[in-house]
């Protein structure tokens, strides 16, 4: 059985990253989508509703589960039996920046990184982006699966309160 870690920070969980999740879930045998915390970024939302939010949107798919990356993905990677790390790739820059993470996690562990180009129509769609159309009042429903929009509009009120 072959199985892969789709790793993100999911911070929130778009429609770009279920895409990804999705072509990922239809190449290997079992996906672990797995929320983990990117040094570079501070969340808006908690580990917890993080994989609640993913969770509700794999909900379709038998062969994905979502679990929290504690530490080193490429220990995560290890820890569920994974071949392979999934990244999703909207264009060049998002390949600039995946490289050296895809050759950091090969020289660890020697665990391969799959690159797929995700749907072109959602190429504009970035977790950093939606939070700030949310954080001005602008709708980012259609953006993101069912409830991701109420729960960052809730976690932007309780940051403003
Ligand atoms: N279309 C296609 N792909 C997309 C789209 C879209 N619209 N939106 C996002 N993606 C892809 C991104 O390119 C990325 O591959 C993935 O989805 C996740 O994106 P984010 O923004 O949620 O997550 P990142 O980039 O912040 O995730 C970085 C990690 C958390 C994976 C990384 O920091 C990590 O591995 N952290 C764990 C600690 C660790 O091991 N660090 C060493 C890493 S070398």
């Amino acid at each position: 059985m072959t199985v892969a870690v789709c790793p993100g920070s999911f911070d929130p969980f778009t429609l770009g990253h279920l895409d990804v999740v999705r072509r990922a879930s239809s190449l290997f045998d079992e996906v672990v989508v797995g929320v983990a915390r990117n040094s570079a970024k501070n969340a808006l939302l908690d580990p917890e509703t993080r994989v609640r939010l993913a969770s509700d949107a794999v909900a379709d798919l038998p062969n994905v589960r979502v679990d929290v990356v504690p530490g080193l993905l490429v220990d995560f990677c290890r820890e569920v039996g994974a071949r392979a790390i999934v990244k999703g790739l909207r264009g060049g820059a998002d390949l600039d920046a995946e490289s050296p993470m895809a050759l950091m996690n090969r020289h660890l562990t020697g665990v391969e990184t799959v690159f797929v180009v995700g749907d072109q129509a959602l190429a504009h769609v970035a977790s950093s982006m939606v939070k700030d159309v949310a954080r001005y009042g602008g709708p980012i429903d259609d953006l993101v699966p069912p409830g991701v929009a109420d729960a960052v509009r809730a976690a932007l009120a309780a940051l403003a309160a």
